[in-house]
């Protein structure tokens, strides 16, 4: 959802630069995962959501379809705000429950990707007429302020993005979104759940190498972006399960030594053979550490959707 960010006309900002090389620089260099999402790793992540190793994706549908009703009866929204959009097939299933359930009027998306907003939106407006599409252009870490206040709204946040922010951005995450909050609003999340090491592993590191071409795409994008000559073939996929800080990491291990030139950002980076980048950490949740960290922003779990084999749950948030 993020790949406008990386539009080929937008030079890097100040920023921009600052922000890479500050995570470049770290004893664990790491890449942010934001960098994976430009139009050829976004077709890569619709691929690894039709793996059979990653049942996140098929598995939130799951639960969706059969629950979308429940959560609209109870929350009866009259607004529906989608932060991060994605293909635009979940919404379709909010969108067909709230036909059955009504009191629908319109439904915003927030979306880094202007021209991606517009598609799908023009496409949300034919299939479904009688509701009032919006787009807005922004991130969900910085511009929720943008969404307004009033009442009445169901936010939704799915797909287990909210496993790559880090503990500390997922609780300021919880903060703004509380703050634009009010009483009658909730907030559903799509959460992967904590489950056996090998299971998680194999979702992150996939037989056919789907995955290890992902991970690697950040360093094509970084090339292209920020000048840099990354040799991406030089370079193996690692997933692991970090259990105690209950998250997968992604990284990508050096195959052999190398200098890396980084013009854009003034960087030279000497890697060891071994020498290692983070690329993305994906956390796995309980209802017990969802709650708690939702509680930053005085938010509480008012519903627990899960599967039968309890892979990935819906969390209905509310103040
Ligand atoms: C986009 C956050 C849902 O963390 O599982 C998939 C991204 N990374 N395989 C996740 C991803 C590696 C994915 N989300």
């Amino acid at each position: 959802m993020l790949s406008s960010t990386f539009a080929e006309d937008a030079y890097p900002s100040p920023d921009e630069r600052a922000r890479l090389r500050e995570s470049l620089t770290r004893s664990l260099p790491e890449i942010p995962s934001v960098y994976f999402y430009d139009d050829l790793g976004s077709e890569l992540f619709e691929q690894i959501t039709r793996l059979g190793v990653y049942y996140p994706t098929r598995t939130e549908i799951g639960i969706l379809e059969q629950r979308a009703g429940d959560i609209l009866r109870a929350v009866r929204p009259r607004r529906l705000v989608e932060l991060g959009s994605g293909a635009g097939r979940k919404i379709r299933i909010l969108l067909d429950a709230w036909r059955r359930v009504g009191g629908g009027e319109t439904c915003t998306m927030l979306d880094v990707n202007g021209l991606f907003l517009e598609t799908s939106i023009s496409r949300l407006r034919t299939d479904y007429p009688e509701y009032t599409f919006r787009g807005v252009i922004g991130d969900f870490t910085t511009d929720l302020p943008r969404l307004g206040r009033g009442g009445g709204r169901l936010v939704i946040f799915l797909a287990g993005t909210i496993g790559n922010l880090y503990p500390d951005e997922r609780r300021a995450f919880f903060r703004e979104v509380a703050r634009v909050m009010e009483p009658s609003d909730a907030l559903l999340v799509g959460a992967d759940l904590v489950k056996d090491t090998a299971r998680l592993e194999a979702a992150y590191d996939d037989p056919e190498g789907v995955t290890a071409a992902f991970n690697r795409n950040a360093l094509r994008v970084i090339n292209r972006r920020f000048g840099a000559n990354f040799a991406p073939d030089a370079f193996a996929h690692r997933a692991f399960y970090d259990a105690a800080r209950a998250w997968i990491e992604m990284r990508l291990v050096a195959s052999r030594r190398m200098r890396v030139q980084i013009p854009a950002l003034d960087l030279r980076l000497d890697l060891e053979r071994g020498a290692e980048i983070r690329t993305e950490v994906s956390c796995k949740f309980t209802r017990d550490s969802l709650q708690a960290s939702a509680r930053a922003g005085g938010l509480v779990v008012s519903s627990w959707h899960t599967d039968p084999d309890q892979l990935f749950a819906l969390a209905l948030l509310r103040r």
